[in-house]
Formats: C-alpha cells, structure tokens, sequence
C-alpha cells in the first residue's frame, strides 16, 4: 500500500516548487563545474556530485564539467617513485610527469565521473584539452617543463555536444596540446576558467575543500567585485591554492563569464544551494 506522505514530503515538494523560478531562469544557460581533486573524496560524494550535475542538464541547464584531480597525481607519482613539485600552485612536469598526469587524468578520473554521470541517467562524454585541439596550450617556462597554459579555446565541439537533444554533458580533462602535437599538463581551475570564457558560461563553479574566501580573521566572503578579489591576491591575504583560483576568476568574468563561485565540493549539492534558492554558498565573485 502506498505510504501516507509526512511532515518532511511536504517539505520537500515545497522546496521543489520554490526552486520553479530559479530553474526557469537558468534553463539554457552554461554553467562550467570545475570539480578539483579535493572535493572527489570519495565515491559517494562523485556520485552526489555527478547526480547533481544530472538534475541540472534535467532542468535544461548545460552543464560543462572540467575536473582536475591534483591529489591522485601525487599518490600515482609516489608509487612510481617520481619526485614531484610545485611552483606559484602549478606541478614542474618533465616528460615522465605529464605522461603519469595524462593516465591519471584522462583515464582514470575522466572515465569515472562519465561514469557516475551515466550511472545517474545523464549522457557524459568524456574528453581532454587535446580532443578536437579543445585547448591549445604551450609552456609556461623553460624552468616548469611540460607545464602549460592555455592559448586558445576551440569550444565548436561544447556547442555540438551542449545543444544536442537530449543534451551532451561534456567531461574535460585539463591536459592539453601545443600546435605540434606537445602534450601539456595545465592546472585544472585555469582550465576550466578558459572554457567558460569561450563559453560565455553564465557560471564558473570551483568546487574545492574548504567553505569559500576568507578574510585575513578568516571569515568567509559571500561577495567580492574582481577589484577586491584582486586586492586579497596583492595584500597577501589569499595563499596557496586560493591565488591561482582567483586569478582564473578575475579572467573569466573580464572574459565575459557573469559570476564565478568558489564553493565547498565536500558537503553535497552546494551546486543545487547557489542555483536553485534565493541563498549562495561560497563566494561569488562578479
Ligand atoms: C595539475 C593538474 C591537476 C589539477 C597537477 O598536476 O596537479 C598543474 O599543476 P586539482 O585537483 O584541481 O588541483 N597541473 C600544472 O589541477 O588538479
């Protein structure tokens, strides 16, 4: 017999239709969801991720996720017994580096968010910077090897994917090429800030491991201009990780992108949170 709906149903239908006018203003839009290595802790939580990432393309949102994976790096360097370091946030990468970054990467961490994406009743297509020359790249210096930065963006394969029906959700490993074939590893958080500029994604959502920005008594920022994100990167009060994301953020809303959220990856369907109700998680900048 069919269960008798209690207090929480109604709850949850009244959630539901409060979020009408939210979805009905983001259908069709980009949004691109860099999701960092940091905020896959474990497979529950790529599953939660990748089922909200569903109910977005559901809602007619067109979801675009570039996922970075810097732990997993790491742990695959330490075994194989490769020293690895970073300068200003980015890994030096020699030859043997890039070539363990694209395995990690392109083929494990890429195949097992389509993976969960699929599993969840999406259509995720998986790809990196080099398919279809998505992201050209070339060395950021001599000093950091194979380490590279974005030059251009090819979006034309997003766009077929994006506005097919049902609806593609593209999976973009930030490992990109050079005109001559150069395999380069590129930080993912620039990555993603690169695609959702050629995008003109309406959002550019960082998942990370912690709530958002601090301030110097470590309060979280709800809000920040790029002027102000700016002066957090120039007084020194923004460190380690937090420079580099910025930095992307400041890029892409002068791209074009109108507001990118810093959010914690770790806690379940902050994506739902900052789309969805009339409150944001993280930090929006704009
Ligand atoms: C990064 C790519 C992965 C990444 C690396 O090798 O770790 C560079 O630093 P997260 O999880 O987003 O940190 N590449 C050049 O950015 O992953």
């Amino acid at each position: 017999m069919k269960r008798r709906a209690d207090e929480d149903n109604w709850t949850s239908a009244q959630i539901l239709s409060e979020a009408l006018p939210f979805i009905q203003r983001h259908a069709g839009k980009t949004i691109v969801v860099k999701f960092g290595g940091n905020a896959m802790g474990s497979e529950d939580l790529t599953q939660q991720f990748a089922n909200d990432i569903v109910l977005l393309r559901q809602c007619g949102l067109r979801p675009v996720v570039v996922h970075g994976g810097g732990p997993q790096i790491g742990s695959m360097l330490d075994r194989l017994k490769i020293k690895s370091e970073f300068v200003d946030g980015l890994r030096v990468s020699d030859m043997e580096t890039v070539g363990v970054a694209e395995m990690v990467l392109s083929g494990a961490i890429n195949k097992s968010i389509v993976a969960a994406i699929n599993q969840a009743g999406g259509r995720a297509v998986g790809l990196s910077g080099r398919d279809a020359n998505l992201i050209m790249a070339k060395a950021v210096n001599k000093d950091l090897g194979f380490t590279g930065h974005p030059v251009s963006v090819e979006p034309a394969l997003l766009h077929t994917l994006t506005d097919a029906k049902p609806g593609f959700i593209p999976v973009i490993s930030p490992i990109s090429t050079s005109a001559d074939g150069t395999r380069y590893n590129v930080n993912a958080d620039t990555a993603a800030g690169v695609i959702a500029g050629a995008l003109n994604a309406a959002r550019l959502m960082l998942l990370t491991d912690i709530e958002g920005v601090m301030d110097a008594e470590k309060n979280l920022l709800t809000d920040l201009s790029i002027e102000e994100a700016q002066s957090l990167i120039d007084e020194g009060t923004a460190k380690g990780g937090m420079i580099p994301k910025l930095g992307t953020a400041i890029d892409a809303v002068k791209q074009g992108v109108e507001a990118v959220v810093i959010l914690d990856g770790r806690r379940a369907h902050g994506l739902l949170v900052e789309l969805f109700t009339d409150v944001g998680a993280g930090t929006l900048i704009r």
